[in-house]
């Protein structure tokens, strides 16, 4: 499985259509744990535009070959090897039937033909069809697929695949077959089978047009009181893509299928998604409001991925943010609607905040390191670690500007058109960027430069009002900072930066905006600016007196804003600001601000202290009835860790860690009435509802709950805590008071109730393992204290019973939780952290070389850390360098440490 050969770079500069196509492939499975037969007949013929060659060359790993015909005669000069099969000399066009095995018992890649809780699964992107049989496995072949299943009757009742069920019946031996076949043509990468004993939740829908289709959710037996919110989000789904998009449903069937063994959340293989159970299981009891919005937005994201990936793939996988950016974008899009409908905007930021907090923390970060690369990147070593924030993320934002830009209307004219031009295509970024020019009348070839340069834009501001005049302008100009050397190579120049603005007058209101040429003031409040030079001037005419601008406006571009703004300025913002987006930044800059200034003074031992104006600004808020609970919560949380070491010039995540707790304890003793008067408020008696105002008061009512278990005395929020754990009739509820325990007991030592709690959870969830990865997770992010470090309760852990390094999910609620959800603990000066990163990488490498690669990269901004960790950081990755076998962690470790 290890693959030891040079890693090659793969460029995009490279493309070539592929030598040969297939239309129609044939596949017949005998599923058998340790020795599957796979024979598979297609229909091959040469390329009309590609040039002439006399080999067909198909990919293929970790197979056994048996045979090779060509129109059903033995074909001798097939040669198998390392990545697949040469066979020589072949017609031009011809039907080819090669017979392989695979061994899925023993792939703990996840990658490809699997088998998880004795049940057969696959998983074919970006290159897993490969590991299945020998093919043209790259996006730009489509062909049309009927599959064939044969598997004991008994072990494997279900048999699925994509598209429509032709038949089904009994055969020998206590064995049983089933056909399927898609009738649209697709890539390689989503073609899924799965087998085995599960039962689904069914419902027949009504589309638009009036046909009838069915949809399953299937699980083990067990889950199935698990499955309603999967079931409601699809439905939501399907109608919010008719209705927003024009998209229907265009298959009879549509299936879900959720496995605990899988590598990411969920994929979106034609009429058959395969998800990790993460994203479809919920039950009030074991679910908590962040697991029911995120099975709504994976449940949509895959949905949509039926139209903006699969009906139009990518050309090749340097493109692939051409469904991923378009098709997060879709699902943000979706999650706001469903949050607040079209028209509450208040409601709406809710959801921009998270996904904007989201793209500052994460993308943000790895444009900063050695991963930087640009939405369509130019090259890659394993395209497994191109699916990451900033193709996803980062492409999404791509996407909105469109929609800034020429508006909902606008927008929709432009996926029209791109469906009419590319429906059944494999097409690229650029196609996609026409379809948009072309349908709004414009001229996009600066806006490509979104699509190929790297790193963070920022946008700095300088205003001058001129009150004789009663004018006011704004000058933007726009640079990289100081970027990763991968990413500075890529700028070649200014962006379009639709750049939304407003003016804010003494009394808090949107002051009439007129731009100098104008006849008269536009009745909107808010104007994009297309900001397209280095630097450009925008003068506003007619301005009664000197305002305070509202910059960048909902984000409307992922860039970083740097303007003067004064501390009352920014609590003015806070307090009267119409653009909801815009009231939380106010907050979060006053915070960071103040947290960066105080981690200074921790990292040199000054004593720390906090002004009052910070803390009176986060009471009003915190006291604020005219805004919604949801909103508060977002408010009222500080910044993380992760984030504001970042934003430092030498990352110190021991004195951000001592700021941002002394921030915390200041406003929790300070505001303590306030807390405990929005705790008792915003409790939610009586049944659980998943609706975004309930989970909007437990949110903010947990967030009460954490601040007073940082008050001096906290016996008080342990009291309230442990009532809460003991009542609480929903997960929300029940993990977050756990957690408030345990961190409350972080700062005296240890405590029985938190002991308790811990040992009363594991009991209770023994059966359930998602709950149980939350229980590992929970201990894993704990607040530790110098008499007990985190390390020594994840070290423990590592040797429970319940722990597995071959499942992901909890594999990422232990290892990955500590390295990089508790910078504080993992970064501990002693390097224990590091050589605990290392050892899990290395084993994780031999067993699942796609999760080992995301953990290493929980290291890679190590050379913007302070001098005492970077040693012990470097130490950790030249050990990782000098033992992982995977091209997916080399590729990772080498460019961090190049
Ligand atoms: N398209 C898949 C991701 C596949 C990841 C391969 N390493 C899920 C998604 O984005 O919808
Ligand atoms: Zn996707």
């Amino acid at each position: 499985m290890a693959d030891t050969a040079t890693p090659n770079v793969i460029r995009r500069a490279d493309y070539a259509p592929p030598a040969f196509l297939i239309d129609t492939v044939a596949l017949e499975f005998d599923l058998v744990p340790e020795r599957t037969v796979v024979r598979n007949t297609m229909r091959v013929r040469r390329n009309p535009d590609a040039s002439r060659t006399s080999n067909l060359e198909l990919m293929g790993e970790q197979l056994e070959f048996v045979s090779a015909a060509i129109d059903g005669a033995a074909f001798a000069s097939a040669h198998a090897h390392e990545h697949g099969l040469t066979l020589k000399n072949v017609p031009d066009d011809f039907e080819l039937t090669l017979t392989s095995i695979c061994n899925p018992a023993e792939n703990t890649t996840l990658s490809g033909l699997y088998v998880s809780g004795g049940n057969f699964f696959t998983q074919c992107e970006a290159e897993g069809f490969r590991r299945i049989t020998y093919f043209l496995d790259r996006p730009d072949v489509m062909a049309t697929f009927t599959v064939t299943l044969r598997a004991s009757k008994a072990d494997y009742p279900v048999l699925l695949s994509n598209g429509n069920l032709l038949a089904e019946g009994d055969l020998p031996d206590g064995r049983h077959f089933a056909r399927w076949e898609d009738p649209f043509r697709k890539p390689s990468y989503l073609f899924a089978l799965v087998a085995g004993k599960l039962v689904a939740l069914e419902e027949r829908v009504t589309s638009g047009s009036g046909k009838e289709k069915l949809l399953q959710v299937w699980v083990e037996p067990h889950d199935l009181d698990k499955t309603r919110h999967a079931m409601d989000s699809l439905i939501n789904s399907m109608r919010w893509d008719e209705q927003r998009f024009g998209l229907e449903l265009d298959l009879d069937r549509f299936m879900i299928v959720a496995v605990s063994d899988f590598n990411m959340g969920a994929m979106e293989n034609k009429g058959l998604n395969i998800f990790n159970t993460k994203y479809v299981l919920a039950n009030p009891e074991t679910a908590t409001d962040t697991d029911f919005a995120n099975i709504e937005a994976v449940v949509g994201h895959e949905y949509f991925h039926n139209w903006t990936g699969n009906r139009v793939t990518c050309r090749d996988w340097f493109q692939l943010s051409l469904k991923e950016g378009l098709t997060v974008f879709r699902d943000q899009e979706f999650s706001a609607d469903m949050a607040g409908g079209a028209a509450d905007e208040a409601a709406r930021a809710t959801k921009r905040i998270e996904d904007v907090r989201v793209l500052r923390q994460m993308q943000f970060a790895e444009d900063a390191g050695p991963m930087a690369h640009p939405v369509r990147p130019e090259s890659y070593v394993e395209i497994n670690n191109f699916y990451t924030m900033t193709v996803y993320e980062k492409g999404s934002e791509v996407v909105r500007m469109y929609q800034t830009l020429f508006g909902r209307d606008g927008f929709r004219k432009g996926m029209d058109l791109y469906f009419k031009r590319h429906d059944g295509q494999a097409v690229t970024c650029d196609d996609f960027r026409h379809a948009l020019a072309d349908a709004n009348g414009r001229d996009l070839a600066q806006f490509e430069r979104w699509y190929s340069q790297a790193g963070t834009p920022r946008v700095s501001v300088r205003t001058r009002y001129d009150a004789a005049q009663q004018r006011y302008s704004v000058t933007l100009t726009q640079a990289y900072g100081d970027a990763a050397p991968s990413a500075r190579e890529t700028q070649k120049g200014p962006l379009l930066i639709p750049f939304a603005i407003g003016l804010i007058g003494n009394d808090g209101h949107d002051l009439p905006l007129q731009l100098e040429g104008e006849s008269k003031a536009s009745d909107v409040t808010t104007r994009v600016l297309e900001f397209t030079q280095t630097e450009q001037t925008f003068t506003f005419v007619n301005v009664a007196q000197e305002p305070l601008p509202s910059l960048l406006r909902n984000f409307s571009a992922p860039v970083i804003v740097e303007y003067d703004y004064s501390a009352d300025q920014l609590a003015f913002l806070l307090a009267h600001d119409s653009d909801p987006f815009n009231r939380w930044e106010a907050g979060q800059r006053l915070a960071t601000r103040e947290l960066l200034t105080l981690a200074g003074r921790a990292a040199t031992g000054v004593p720390l202290q906090l002004d009052d104006s910070v803390v009176d600004a986060f009471a009003r808020v915190l006291t604020d009835e005219t805004l919604s609970p949801a909103f508060r919560e977002l408010a009222l949380m500080l910044p993380s860790e992760a984030y504001l070491a970042e934003q430092m010039a030498e990352s110190n995540p021991a004195a951000v860690h001592a700021a941002r707790q002394f921030v915390r304890k200041r406003l929790a003793n300070a505001l303590r009435k306030d807390w405990l008067a929005v705790y008792e408020k915003h409790r939610t008696p009586g049944a659980y509802e998943a609706t975004p105002e309930a989970s909007g008061h437990r949110a903010l009512k947990n967030l009460a709950l954490s601040y007073l278990a940082e008050l001096d005395d906290p016996a008080e929020a342990v009291r309230l805590a442990s009532a809460q754990y003991d009542t609480a009739n929903n997960m929300t509820d029940r993990s977050a008071a756990l957690s408030t325990l345990l961190n409350a007991s972080a700062a005296n030592g240890g405590s029985v109730e938190a002991q308790e709690a811990l040992d009363d959870f594991y009991r209770r969830f023994e059966k359930e393992p998602l709950v149980i990865d939350k229980w590992f997770a929970l201990q894993a992010t704990q607040r530790g204290s110098a008499q007990r470090p985190v390390i020594e309760t994840v070290r423990k852990l590592m040797a429970h019973p319940a722990f597995n390094l071959k499942n992901p999910n909890r594999a990422r609620s232990l290892i990955f939780s500590f390295c990089a959800a508790n910078p504080a603990q993992f970064h501990a000066e002693d390097g224990s952290g590091y050589a605990f990163w290392a050892d899990q990488v290395i084993a994780l490498d031999a067993i699942n070389p796609q999760v080992a690669a995301r953990l290493a990269r929980s290291l890679e901004l190590w050379r913007r850390f302070t001098p005492a960790l970077r040693d012990g950081m470097r130490a950790a990755l030249e050990k990782v360098a000098s033992q992982a076998k995977s091209r997916d962690v080399r590729e990772i470790v080498e460019k961090a440490l190049a």
